[in-house]
């Protein structure tokens, strides 16, 4: 919106005052882009006790917020400014190492967080399923590989659900802040599920025991909310 026609065609002047109405401008749509963290939609201590609040406070508001401001100075002069998240993972080169570990560190954060709640939807719905089903065998069986995938990571990572482009579901791993949209990634694809496997998502209250946190993961993964990125990608 350009704010001089604004407020030529619509301040009102009130006893020689210039009132302007209160406005909000969108800020997804201009070069000034920059990215920010989603409120969560639960308080740290919700998850409790399958994740701790020292953990959800530490993990979102250092870890989350530092790849966020990290990714807004890495485009502060970059072309690629202003165009979506997804769209910059997508045309990532690889050795653009700021934009690769922020932007997915950003990327990654955000889905993890969207899809945790303290009263999930514990299964997916009839659409979702069918195609786990189809594309796994079982419900149980989709669970017995994801938690193979999460196990097996070496170091940090994320192991993820994710569909491709065939329309297939299909289970993968990467490193670091890595992600399936990265066109460098061994399975690409768009993720429906993000399980953060790096020690500082589980550490203060799991230690070493990772098969755990998985196992607590499940307890806290909204079905409801990866039903809804499923259908939209489906329309
Ligand atoms: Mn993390």
């Amino acid at each position: 919106m350009d704010r001089r026609n604004f407020i030529t065609n619509s301040a009102l002047m009130t006893g020689g005052i210039l009132v302007l109405p209160t406005i909000t401008i969108a800020r997804e749509n201009n070069s000034n882009h920059v990215f920010s963290r989603p409120e969560l939609r639960y308080s740290f201590d919700a998850l409790t006790p399958f994740i701790d609040e020292k953990t959800m406070r530490i993990h979102y508001d250092k870890h989350y917020k530092g790849y966020t401001d990290n990714l807004n100075n890495a485009l502060a002069n970059n072309v690629r400014k202003g165009n979506t998240i997804e769209d910059i993972l997508s045309n990532l080169n690889p050795d653009d190492t700021a934009l690769r570990n922020n932007g997915g560190g950003y990327y990654n954060h955000r889905l993890f967080f969207d899809i945790l709640s303290p009263d999930p939807q514990k299964e997916p719905s009839e659409k979702l399923m069918t195609s786990i089903i189809r594309d796994f065998g079982s419900f149980e069986e989709f669970k017995r590989l994801f938690n193979d995938e999460s196990s097996k990571v070496f170091g940090s990572g994320w192991a993820w659900l994710i569909l491709q482009e065939n329309g297939k579901l299909a289970i993968s791993s990467t490193h670091n802040q890595d992600n399936p949209l990265m066109p460098f990634a061994e399975k690409r694809g768009t993720p429906l599920i993000g399980l953060d496997v790096w020690e500082h998502a589980y550490y203060l209250n799991y230690q070493n025991k990772r098969g755990a946190y998985i196992d607590a993961f499940y307890e806290i993964l909204d079905w409801e909310v990866v039903d809804g990125k499923f259908n939209n990608l489906m329309k």
